[in-house]
């Protein structure tokens, strides 16, 4: 591995001010100095040290906990310090503008702490990609993922993979070596090929997920559709219990579509409110109803809203996910209007539910129900790939064993496949030249992680 590189970094680490704390992190060689010059003297390691912290004319910023987290033993691997002053602007900025006057010290980038703590070999690239998950969680079943990636279940998981290929790929080699010395032809090649067919198979398991770690990453995607009026905007309204979007009597009120972020069951749902599907004349109204037809498109499940006042809104619209139909305005359903049933040969609506967003009846029996269809989609039991990068690499980690497993009779051929598999496997943690992937990795995090 490569050092952390040769400059000093600083940033605050905390929340934005004000607040009670903040929390300031030095990382680099020049910590030491940066303790004797701003506090007086090195600080016993790992305890923390209430001290008067100074700037270069003696004068003191603020008084506050010092810690001094000695290298390779820290987060990033290097020296670090962690101030924690009071969280105030002028606070934070003298105590920054005192570390920028130190000579050696720059402000860290996005994701500079965590790029060093890669580079210094304390993480991998999966457990880099955990904290950034962690960072930015909303739900519970996020939270979880996110800390076991970061505690690295999934570098436990490849880098075993990755050691069992190099031992098959080690034997495949040896056999060749010594191939004149004719013990037991092709016993060694059949006992590597064996472990080769059962990671081939671990593999395909592991990808066999239907995308449930991508998905929990990034939410399940549920749109509400229908014709105007239908009282869309208010479902969206309900279920954020939240007044987020316009309602007016106005068929055609909405227009962009409108998204809230729900948690059900600790599970991530984004709900999109759009406009109401008819023959608009307006520009606007076109757009807006283009809009709402590409997102039903790119949706989880469409809730398609039909109002018990409201005749028919026709067909829905050809789209491959499952449709929930909820029949809105319960409230004002009669006989009549409540016998409007959808075309009986639509399987794709496969459960319907009858509410009214005024006196709220129904609402619960349609968030159960959504929080069933999320954890349906979601729960995780096992060890999953949480990001296409993953994917992409184990699919073309299988197609490589697959080779080798064909050329079974080419050991030289199928050594060289299964070297090409564990590098895609490498590839994933990072100990595989990775170095056109850490920006894009490490730009996702905050400054001063
Ligand atoms: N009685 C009753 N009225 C409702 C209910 N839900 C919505 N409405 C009314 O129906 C009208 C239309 O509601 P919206 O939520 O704006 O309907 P929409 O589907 O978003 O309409 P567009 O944005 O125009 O497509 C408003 O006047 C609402 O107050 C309900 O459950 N009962
Ligand atoms: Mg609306």
């Amino acid at each position: 591995m490569v050092s952390g590189g040769t400059t000093t970094i600083y940033a605050l680490a905390s929340g934005g001010a004000p607040c009670g704390v903040a929390v300031i992190r030095v990382s680099g060689p020049r910590c030491r100095f940066v303790l004797e010059t701003m506090v007086g003297s090195i600080p016993a390691p790992r305890v923390a040290t209430l001290r008067s912290i100074r700037d270069r004319t003696g004068s003191t910023i603020d008084r506050g906990l010092v810690l001094w987290l000695p290298g390779p033993g820290s987060f990033t691997g290097e020296d670090t310090i962690e101030f924690q002053v009071h969280g105030s602007r002028a606070v934070i900025r003298a105590l920054t503008a005192a570390l920028g006057e130190i000579e050696g010290l720059r402000p860290a980038e996005a994701g500079e702490f965590t790029r060093r703590a890669f580079l210094t070999g304390r993480i991998d690239l999966t457990e880099a990609e955990g904290l950034a998950d962690l960072l930015t969680a909303e739900t519970e079943m996020q939270r979880r993922q996110a800390l076991a990636q970061s505690e690295g279940t999934l570098r436990r998981l490849y880098e075993g993979w990755r050691e069992d290929l190099i031992r098959a790929r080690a034997m495949i080699e040896a056999d060749l070596d010594f191939a004149d010395e004719e013990d037991i032809p092709g016993s060694v090649i059949d006992q590597a090929m064996a472990t080769v067919a059962g990671l081939r198979r671990a593999i395909a398991l592991h990808l066999a997920d239907d995308h449930r770690g991508e998905r929990l990453r990034s939410g399940l995607m549920v749109v509400i559709l229908g014709p105007p009026n239908a009282g869309k905007s208010s479902l969206l309204n309900a279920l954020a219990r939240r007044d987020v979007a316009i309602v007016t009597d106005e068929a055609g009120t909405t227009r962009d579509p409108i998204e809230v972020h729900l948690d059900l069951r600790g599970y991530p749902i984004t709900l999109v409110d759009t406009a109401g599907l008819r023959e608009a004349e307006g520009k606007v109204e076109r757009e807006g109803i283009r809009r709402a037809l590409d997102l039903g498109h790119s949706a989880d499940l469409i809730l398609w809203a039909q109002a018990a006042d409201l005749a028919d809104g026709g067909p829905v619209p050809v789209m491959d996910c499952p449709i929930w139909r909820v029949d809105g305005k319960g409230d004002l359903a009669t006989g009549a209007a409540a016998t409007v049933v959808v075309d009986p040969g639509d399987d794709r609506v496969v459960r319907r539910f009858a509410l009214s967003t005024v006196t709220g009846e129904g609402l619960d029996a349609l968030i159960e129900a959504l929080g069933g269809f999320a954890a349906d989609r979601m729960a995780i039991e096992t060890v999953v790939p949480t990001r296409e990068r993953h994917r992409s690499a184990l699919v073309a980690g299988v197609e490589d064993l697959e080779q080798a497993i064909r050329f079974r009779n080419d050991p030289e051929i199928a050594a060289d496949f299964l070297r090409r598999a564990g590098d895609h496997l490498g590839r994933i943690t990072g100990r595989i030249d990775v170095e056109d992937l850490l920006d894009t990795i490490f730009g996702s995090f905050c400054i001063g992680k």
